[in-house]
Order: structure tokens, then sequence, then C-alpha cells
């Protein structure tokens, strides 16, 4: 992977808890690059629903925690989305990371403007249990293969409207950013990575970690970047162990064993060891 030192990394729509999370391959990318800032661009949990989080799931929580120790001098960054919403609190107290509605800040004489989107989806705003529904829905569905026709339909019903949510979503956030008088602003939601250009502004969407395109943005002095993560970098070992994962459905249960994977990646033992010093 690259190793220059980038400005910004954005990564979105993890869905930690729900079975298309790829939370190893993005717990990847972030030990792969270097970054000033780190933005975790919403609904980086499916909900609200911890038991449903596995062993790669604390991994990715636990390296984040060690991302935001002020010793490492990055800024990191959580934007609530339609599913994170309500988890603020938990979440800055759990991973030490400060979490905004909307996040601003100025790079290379532009204003820059990130927000998870779903304020832009007409359909999202006053309706927030529901579209959850409906989110866990299509992302279960994707999985499977059905044959019947009926809900071949109702998928394919579904789809459109998830594609429709797209240019919607991006329409809304060019106008916020002309409102708000930003160069660039950057969005999640739609699992749909893209970059929209209209009169000097910017639209980039970080996409998702859930379908088959794994993406995340990053900006540096050459501007903004859409990188896709193939898993080239992935060898056979590796495969192997995740698929282990996969099936140990009791190993997933155990509360005890992810606390310590999240306590180990976190590097939260050297902390304990550090504060009883200290006091
Ligand atoms: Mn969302």
């Amino acid at each position: 992977m690259d190793l220059s030192v980038y400005n910004t990394l954005i990564l979105s729509d993890l869905h930690l808890g729900a079975e298309t999370s790829h939370a190893r391959e993005a717990t990847r990318v972030l030990k792969g690059n270097r970054f000033h800032r780190l933005i975790l661009l919403g609904d980086i949990f499916a909900d609200l629903n911890f038991a449903r989080l596995t062993k790669d799931h604390w991994k990715f929580l636990g390296y984040i925690r060690k991302l935001s120790n002020p010793k490492r001098n990055i800024e990191v960054v959580w934007v609530e989305g339609n599913h994170d919403h309500g988890l603020a609190n938990i979440m800055s107290h759990l991973v030490g990371v400060r979490v905004y509605q909307r996040y601003a800040w100025q790079y290379a004489g532009l204003r820059h403007i990130a927000i998870h989107g779903h304020q832009f989806d007409g359909f999202q705003v006053n309706n927030v249990r529901l579209s959850r529904l409906g989110t866990s829905l299509y992302l279960k569905l994707q999985k499977l293969d059905f044959r019947s026709k009926p809900i071949v339909r109702f998928i394919d019903r579904l789809n459109t409207r998830w594609l429709r949510m797209s240019p919607t979503v991006s329409a809304g956030a060019l106008q916020y950013a002309r409102q708000h008088e930003a160069g660039r602003i950057f969005c999640g939601h739609t699992h749909q990575a893209l970059h929209v250009e209209e009169n000097g502004i910017d639209y980039y969407n970080s996409g998702g970690w859930v379908d088959s395109r794994l993406t995340y943005l990053t900006i540096d002095e050459q501007g903004v970047r859409i990188h896709e993560f193939t898993g080239h970098e992935f060898n056979q070992h590796e495969y192997d162990e995740r698929a282990d994962n996969r099936d140990s459905g009791q190993e997933r249960g155990e509360a005890d064993s992810s606390f310590a994977d999240f306590a180990d990646e976190s590097g939260l033992l050297e902390d304990v060891e550090y504060e009883s010093v200290g006091g």
C-alpha cells in the first residue's frame, strides 16, 4: 500500500455487527496507511446490539482506540450516521473518539465538510427506525441467492430505491456545501463511492464495507482519491484464518474473548499500567 502520509483518510458504512461487514479488511487499510486525520463517516455500527460483534469487529474497535491515543498525534473523528445514532456517548468512552453530527475543517485553502448523508435522503429524515430496518433487510437479502420470482422482484425494487438514493444524496450534499461555502463535501450512507463536480464544488462519497466494492477516500496535496481495497494483500493463510473465524459461532458469543481482542488491539492494558503509575 501507499506509504505517503495523507492529510485525511475517510471510511464509512462498515456496519459492525452485520454478517456482511468487512471489518478485517478495514483494519488492514488503517494499518497499511499513514494519515494525520481519520474520519469515520457514519454507520460504523449496524445497530446497538454489541452481542453481534465478532472477533474482527472488536479488533477494528480496538485499533481505533489505539489510533486515538494522544501519543499518536492523529485526530480521530466519528461522524454520526443513521445507524450510529445515539451511540455518541458510548463510543466516546469506549474508543476515546469525539463524535460529531458533521465535521468541518480547512485544508488546501478550501472549507471541507464531512456529514454522513442520511440528512439528504428524504426517506430517512422522518423515518429513522424504518430505514434502519430497511438497511438490515437489504444487507441480509444481498447475501442470499433467491430463485423465487416475487422475492427477486422485491430485491430489484429495493435495489432500485438504493440506486436512486445516490443521486439524491449527492444533489442534497452539493446544495448544502454551496449554502455553507464549502469547496468539498464528503458523505457515506449510499454504499456507492462517487465523485461529482458541480460549479466548482466537489462531492465525494466514501462508499462502504458491506458490498463487493470496499472503498475509502484519501485527501492530500494531490487532491482527493477514491481507493478500492482489492484484497490482493491477503495470503492463503489469512483467508483460512478468516474462514475459521466465520465458522466459530460459539466463540463469537464469548464476551471475555472479544474483550480480550479489543484490549489487546487497543493497548488497553498498557494504558491501565501507565495510568496507575501516573496516578
Ligand atoms: Mn447510513
